[in-house]
């Protein structure tokens, strides 16, 4: 299996699927790195302590994290996981990309998070435009982030610098100008 299609299989199994192999998250969502080698041997998917390093190091994201004996995916969990993070302060502006065709629902009603556990929002526009473009046309949307938190708002920052929030209302968020 190449790189990139065991990062997704990884993906899949530390963020969404971990009971398709038998394996707990453990609180931070770790699993022990010879639980999961075990595993996926068993489900005939044969790879090495040395691919699960050489996968991590070069995630273009830096999806995964190796501590110790364990390994765990940085964010983008639908499965229940306390990932302990602690709450921080936000900068001013964070950026989050769309496809065009959502932009009315997300003027109406604000940013939800969908199948993931938090809205993710980016430190800046390019990484955001990225994010938007894996499904179509992007939108840059600037969230005021700063001030959403001095409302209240909850924001986390995961290990590869993408910001979480449960939920971004719409006065929040600020589209370009129709004609740009
Ligand atoms: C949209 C990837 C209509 C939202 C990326 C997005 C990121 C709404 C989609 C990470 C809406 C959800 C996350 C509303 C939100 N109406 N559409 N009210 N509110 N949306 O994939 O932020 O490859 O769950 O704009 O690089 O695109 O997984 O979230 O288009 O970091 O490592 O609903 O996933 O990283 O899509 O991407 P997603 P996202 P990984």
């Amino acid at each position: 299996m190449d790189d990139q299609k065991f990062s997704k299989t990884l993906s899949y199994h530390l963020r969404h699927a971990p009971h398709e192999l038998g394996l707990q998250l453990q609180p931070g969502g770790w699993v022990e790195q010879s639980e999961l080698l075990e595993a996926l041997h068993s489900k005939g998917l044969p790879a090495t302590l040395e691919d699960l390093k050489r996968v991590t190091q070069t995630s273009d994201k830096q999806r995964f994290a190796l501590e110790g004996t364990r390994i765990r995916a940085n964010q983008g969990h639908s499965t229940k996981v306390d990932l302990e993070l602690q709450p921080q302060v936000p900068p001013d502006f964070l950026y989050h990309g769309t496809p065009q065709a959502s932009l009315t629902s997300i003027l109406q009603q604000g940013l939800l998070k969908g199948q993931r556990h938090h809205v993710h929002l980016s430190p800046d526009p390019a990484t955001a435009v990225e994010v938007g473009k894996r499904r179509g046309q992007p939108v840059l949307l600037t969230i005021e982030a700063a001030e959403m938190h001095r409302q209240g708002h909850l924001f986390y920052c995961s290990e590869n610098g993408v910001w979480l929030t449960d939920y971004v209302p719409p006065q929040f968020v600020a589209a370009p100008p129709p004609s740009s």
